[in-house]
């Protein structure tokens, strides 16, 4: 059960991987460490990714780590640090944006959308190259969200350079799009971490819920090119990767100024997400109790009552990291992603 689905996702406080021993990192994918810590004493070949993003419960520094059975391979291309199996690879890259400002300001207007852009081109030059071409799941984390910057929302400016090199690669910006977030470090590079295998997912819709790139133009002039959840099989079994869900009906935000309804508004949504998923696979069975969660709270001083109505909606205990972030719309105060179908080792 350790490797169902052909990966598992352990969630550990930041100082614990330092004492494991060589045959478990010899299992480890790579390593996502949120806040302020940067752990020492691991060996150099796992691809790890640090965001500046506190967890709210618990120790200083908490890190996913995501396993898949050996032999593991590493190496690097185009500037992503990957490691890999026969059949599932995980990639990361920071990005200091500073190193695209300023260029050619005519043809792009910021460096973050340069950044992303050329960002997004690396991860398909390695996918195509390693062939993996099938993403199940990105994580894109940047500084300051919702701040606006060269004119236009720095989320917007995100949104652009990652549609721009979805279209230069050659793959499609609605439809069969991955699985996705996209929230707002504290500070630090652009910082992005992925999942691919060999065959691509299905991509899940919400039928409560606008597909994302098809939002109306007030939410940015260039859409966001992500599906609301990803359903593959990269060993047979069925494998969600349920996208960062908000409180968001139709394309609108509800619930403003209201985290707790927020918070049980975006329950509903993933909800329906699995509800979506067993239409595509019978045997695709997951509930809410099923899912290993993160949970980004905009207010540190909201933490307390959307893990309140986070506990009450689910009624059971079931794996989650809290993580103080900025949500993409700043009337947003929550957002909650999931994944199910792999193996969960929860040590936080
Ligand atoms: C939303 O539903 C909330 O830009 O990759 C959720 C998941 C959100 C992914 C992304 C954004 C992204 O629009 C925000």
């Amino acid at each position: 059960m350790a490797f169902l689905g052909g990966l598992s996702l352990n969630f550990l406080p930041a100082e614990v991987p330092a004492q494991m021993p060589a045959q478990w990192w010899d299992e480890v994918l790579g390593v996502a460490v949120y806040g302020g810590v940067s752990p020492t004493g691991w060996p150099q070949y796992v691809p790890s990714v640090h965001v500046s993003m506190p967890p709210l419960s618990g120790a200083d520094g908490a890190c996913e780590v995501w396993r898949a059975r050996g032999p593991l391979v590493d190496g690097t291309l185009a500037g992503i640090r990957y490691r890999r199996n026969e059949s599932v690879i995980f990639g990361c890259i920071e990005l200091p944006e500073g190193e695209f400002a300023g260029q050619d300001m005519a043809e792009s207007p910021s460096g973050l959308h340069r950044a992303t852009r050329s960002i997004y081109e690396r991860l398909f030059t390695l996918l195509d190259e390693m062939r993996y071409p099938g993403l199940l799941r990105v994580w894109n984390y940047l500084p300051g969200i919702n701040l606006e910057t060269d004119g236009s929302e720095r989320y917007w400016q995100f949104n652009a350079g990652r549609q721009d090199a979805f279209i230069q690669c050659g793959r499609t910006t609605g439809g069969n799009v991955p699985a996705a977030c996209a929230l707002g470090s504290a500070a630090g590079p652009v910082a992005l971490y992925f999942i691919a295998a060999r065959e691509a997912p299905v991509a899940i819709e919400n039928p409560r819920q606008v597909s994302a790139y098809r939002y109306p133009e007030r939410y940015g002039p260039r859409s966001p090119t992500f599906a609301r959840a990803g359903l593959s099989r990269p060993h047979g079994s069925p494998l969600l990767f349920v996208s960062g869900t908000a409180s968001i009906v139709g394309h609108e935000t509800c619930h403003h100024g209201d985290a707790t309804a927020q918070t049980v508004e975006s329950l509903r949504n993933i909800e329906a997400v699995l509800t979506e998923a067993r239409r595509h696979a019978v045997d695709a069975r997951f509930g809410l109790q099923d899912l290993a969660y993160k949970v980004y709270v905009r207010n540190p001083d909201e933490f307390e009552i959307v893990q309140s109505a986070f506990e009450a909606h689910l009624a059971c205990d079931v794996p989650v990291l809290y993580l103080q972030a900025d949500v993409c719309r700043s009337d947003l105060l929550v957002e909650v992603e999931a994944s199910a179908g792999h193996g969960v080792e929860y040590a936080l």
